[in-house]
């Protein structure tokens, strides 16, 4: 089978990361950039150790007529909506898209808005942070998963993923890594953005490692409700390990919040709440976390 052409839409540091990825390996790959980008090509610069891969990728925009067969999304939750319309009358009816974006229900909207579209989801644990525009460091190695509920084999076009990134695996039950990272990033997001702490604290200072029990808890009674069992029950230690395993971070939500952006609360926490309240459970502390978060930045 011939390779697909993939178009990335969200030249942010995990965009770039696997648009250059999947240029390096051979596959081709164009930046879908915002109206009024006029280059055709634009350099991508991946720093990784002490080397440094350059590349010029081709660029398209809304206003161009070239169609989309294979779309990665990897804005900000926030966006993908806006970003997706913008540019769906150069989708293929049956586009394959790839949402590689934080938070959850995504997926839900867009098939709710464009019923054809062939949509899968994606995790990963990758490190990479922008040094400049479509300039990046890739400062760890980790892990990809990604699949489509009830897809249990993988799609022909990912034979071009699994050659293009490193350890990227077809997971027949992707709704179990979404969930297990969700919950992950309900405990450390929210709490080291009110706090204003690297990750590591949350396990060092005994206040905060407190607040971290008792939020853990919340999220693994949710988990557990929503047939996620073995996820709430291991939801402790996968804390207490992501914690140790990226003390010095500084989280996403606590960057943005540095930063007075827009938070992706709405579809971490606020996707919880949403599951909560379906199946009745009360939830005050991911409530309140939410509402600070919001107060925040407004
Ligand atoms: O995913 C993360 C994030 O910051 O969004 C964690 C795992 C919390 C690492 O910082």
């Amino acid at each position: 089978m011939q390779d697909a052409h993939w178009h990335v839409l969200g030249a942010g540091a995990i965009g770039c990361l696997f648009a250059q990825a999947l240029h390096r390996s051979g596959s081709s790959a164009t930046l879908v950039m915002r109206p009024g980008t006029h280059q055709r090509f634009l350099p991508l610069i991946v720093e990784r150790g002490d080397q440094r891969c350059e590349a010029q990728l081709p660029v398209i925009t809304a206003g161009d007529d070239e169609l989309i067969s294979h779309l990665l999304v990897t804005t900000k939750a926030y966006d993908v909506r806006a970003a997706v319309a913008g540019i769906a009358h150069l989708l293929n009816d049956d586009c394959v898209v790839l949402l590689l974006v934080n938070g959850m229900g995504l997926a839900e909207q867009l098939a709710a808005d464009w019923p054809r579209l062939d949509i899968y989801c994606g995790t990963t644990t990758e490190g990479a942070y922008a040094l400049g525009a479509r300039h990046i460091r890739h400062a760890g190695r980790g892990q990809t998963r990604i699949g489509k509920t009830g897809l249990a084999t993988p799609p022909p076009w990912f034979a071009q993923w699994s050659r293009a990134v490193d350890h990227c695996v077809w997971d027949g039950h992707i709704a179990n890594a979404l969930w297990a990272k969700l919950a992950v990033n309900c405990i450390i997001n929210p709490l080291t953005a009110v706090h204003g702490c690297r990750n590591g604290e949350l396990g060092q200072r005994r206040d905060l490692a407190e607040q971290v029990a008792l939020l853990c808890d919340e999220v693994s009674s949710i988990c557990r409700a929503a047939g996620f069992g073995d996820i709430a029950q291991q939801l402790p230690s996968t804390v207490a390990a992501v914690i140790a395993g990226t003390a010095d971070n500084r989280s996403s939500m606590l960057q943005d919040v540095e930063c007075e952006r827009r938070t992706e609360i709405e579809y971490i926490t606020g996707y919880l709440l949403e599951v909560a309240d379906q199946l009745g459970i009360a939830a005050p502390r991911n409530r309140a976390l939410l509402e600070e978060i919001q107060h925040r930045a407004h």
